[in-house]
């Protein structure tokens, strides 16, 4: 109880209110970086986690998304509304997978992969478009408030999924509040936390991009919630700092 006390300490005004946690459907168009990791061969194709485009050719997700190399992935874009044919659906097979060697199953230290896709995906519509990632060793400040995205559950104890995109404004917090109310061992330098006030990622977000709110610059994947109290948006979520990784980032896709 100890965390957990501390956690409400600090990460306080948790309302109950869930829905990713807390969040709200996106707007088609709205978060066109964003996209969906399908296995190839599942029909109703599942999504696994989430990512987001670099260019037209490679995505960033989480390194635990990328872990089984059996598993065919493809990639959707320009995808909203799972349940809809919005006619702006692009999908791609993964032809090369790149996981970060410093990561190690079950562990959030460099858990981070870059994904390229068959062929380069149409970016000239409004509905897939490349982020950009900040520089090496960018700071981001706490406080800035920063967009998590995912079709992931709106509660912990949800069995459907949404079918459309949620999104949902968080703070990032200072790593070391969030140090103070994880008690895993994280290295924070390479690790950023966001969340609050009942929002947050949910099961099934891994690997969505964390964008800071009024661009599309990403700071954050998505890599772990705190899931032990059984809740979503209930405790600062973690995710892989980007600009640790830039460097890396641009050595394995010269972006
Ligand atoms: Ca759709
Ligand atoms: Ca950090």
């Amino acid at each position: 109880m100890k965390y957990l006390g501390l956690f409400l300490a600090l990460c306080t005004a948790f309302d109950g209110t869930l829905a990713v946690a807390g969040g709200v459907d996106a707007q088609h168009g709205q978060y066109p970086w964003m996209v969906s990791l399908r296995e190839l061969f599942d029909v109703p194709s599942t999504i696994i986690c989430g990512g987001a485009l670099i260019s037209s050719e490679w995505v960033l997700t989480a390194g635990h998304c990328c872990k089984d190399p059996q598993r065919l992935l493809h990639v959707v874009a320009g995808d909203t509304n799972t349940a809809v044919n919005e006619g702006s659906e692009q999908h791609r097979d993964v032809v090369d997978v790149r996981v970060h060697p410093g990561w190690v199953l079950d562990f959030y230290t460099d858990d981070l992969c870059v994904l390229k896709v068959s062929s380069p995906f149409d970016l000239s519509g409004p509905y897939a478009k490349a982020a950009s990632l900040p520089a090496q060793d960018e700071v981001t400040a706490e406080g800035l408030l920063a967009t998590i995205l995912g079709w992931g559950f709106k509660q912990y104890t949800d069995v459907l999924r949404p079918n459309n995109l949620q999104a949902a404004d968080v703070p990032v917090i200072s790593d070391g509040e969030c140090d103070a109310t994880m008690d895993d061992a994280v290295d924070y330098d390479k690790n950023i936390c966001a969340g609050n006030n009942g929002k947050g990622s949910c099961l099934g977000d891994r690997g969505g991009p964390l964008t800071l709110v009024g661009g599309d610059k990403i700071v954050g994947v998505f890599v772990d919630g705190e899931y032990r109290s059984q809740t979503c948006g209930y405790r600062c979520d973690l995710y892989t700092e980007v600009a640790h990784y830039r460097d890396w980032i641009s050595q394995e896709t010269g972006i």
